[in-house]
């Protein structure tokens, strides 16, 4: 029975770009479902309750939403070329900052019309935008740099990482972390969006170091659709063990739901089954999907007890 895992996302996503990259890395097998670029996603909302964002990782009857959760799942899969180390603890914190700050510098650095043309190359009219109401709406709490603003902080960004890579090949050290991969999906946009060769050329480290990492490619894919995924899950008949420590406000059996607090915050609701400082795991009813746990990071999700 093929057991790896697999990965729910679209080509031309960056934070997708970020756990291929790593199943590159670990020279992984994983099975693809593509899924659409913008709502309705019918799909992927069986399988998590309502979270929208693109990617996510199913095993079997347990759904993994966000990259930050993903990237330690990956690493408890393939603990060669471990990402996690007691060597680098603050490795996550950097990748935090990175997809919450950096992303969004990229994305404003590509604001450009010919920037926008390159990244929407390929679609049409019509969905290009269908794509610009969609993430309108998906963002409309979230509060963006301007242009100006972030072409400065990218530069004093790529000026800190080209200080780190001059000596170690890593932005932490001797070892790639989570933060590697979480800084290098954000300049994989703006490479998409044309502007690597401008912004990156006053800085050869950051170039050698993104060339690695662009060269380490996506593991060994085999694509699967949607409907069978579904399917997977329904038939798996059990979940990755987990528990709700006590001290923490919840007991397991509560009512409950969870959102992303900065944008895409369509909420989940399930009953509590597991949670400790880190993650939180519901358990709900789907259906197509059965019954499935959907995990998420504390950081950066509100928990509540549904009213
Ligand atoms: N913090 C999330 C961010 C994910 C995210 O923003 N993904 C973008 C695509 S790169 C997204 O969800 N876009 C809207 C969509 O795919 O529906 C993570 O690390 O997974």
């Amino acid at each position: 029975m093929n057991s790896s895992p697999i990965l729910h996302h679209f080509e031309a996503s960056p934070f997708a770009e970020k756990i291929r990259a790593i199943f590159g890395y670990k020279r992984m097998a994983w099975r693809s479902v593509l899924i659409p670029m913008a709502m309705p996603k019918p799909d992927v909302t069986a399988l998590t309750g309502g979270y929208r964002r693109t990617p996510i990782l199913q095993i079997g009857a347990d759904i993994y939403c966000d990259t930050a959760l993903i990237a330690q799942v990956v690493d408890r899969l393939q603990p060669d070329l471990p990402l996690a180390s007691n060597q680098h603890p603050l490795a996550p914190m950097v990748a935090a900052w990175a997809d919450s700050t950096l992303f969004w510098q990229s994305v404003m650095n590509t604001q450009s019309p010919e920037a926008r043309a390159r990244i929407f190359q390929g679609l049409t009219p019509q969905q290009v935008q269908q794509m610009r109401d969609d993430r309108a709406a998906f963002t409309s709490g979230l509060k963006r740099p301007s242009a100006t603003d972030a072409g400065a902080q990218m530069q004093s960004a790529l000026r800190r990482f080209e200080q780190a890579l001059t000596d170690q090949p890593w932005l932490m050290g001797q070892q790639a972390t989570v933060a590697d991969f979480s800084v290098y999906h954000g300049l994989w946009f703006i490479t998409r969006a044309g502007l690597a060769d401008s912004l990156l050329a006053p800085w050869p480290a950051v170039r050698a170091w993104y060339a690695r990492l662009a060269g380490l490619g996506h593991g060994s894919r085999t694509d699967i659709s949607s409907t069978e995924a579904i399917a997977l899950a329904a038939a798996a008949g059990n979940h990755a063990a987990v528990e709700v420590l006590p001290g923490l406000g919840y007991a397991a059996g509560d009512s409950v739901t969870v959102a992303a607090t900065d944008y895409g915050t369509e909420a989940v609701n399930g009953t509590l089954v597991g949670l400790d400082t880190d993650r939180m795991t519901l358990e709900r009813s789907d259906p197509r999907a059965g019954l499935v746990h959907v995990h998420f990071p504390r950081l950066g999700f509100e928990l509540l007890k549904a009213g």
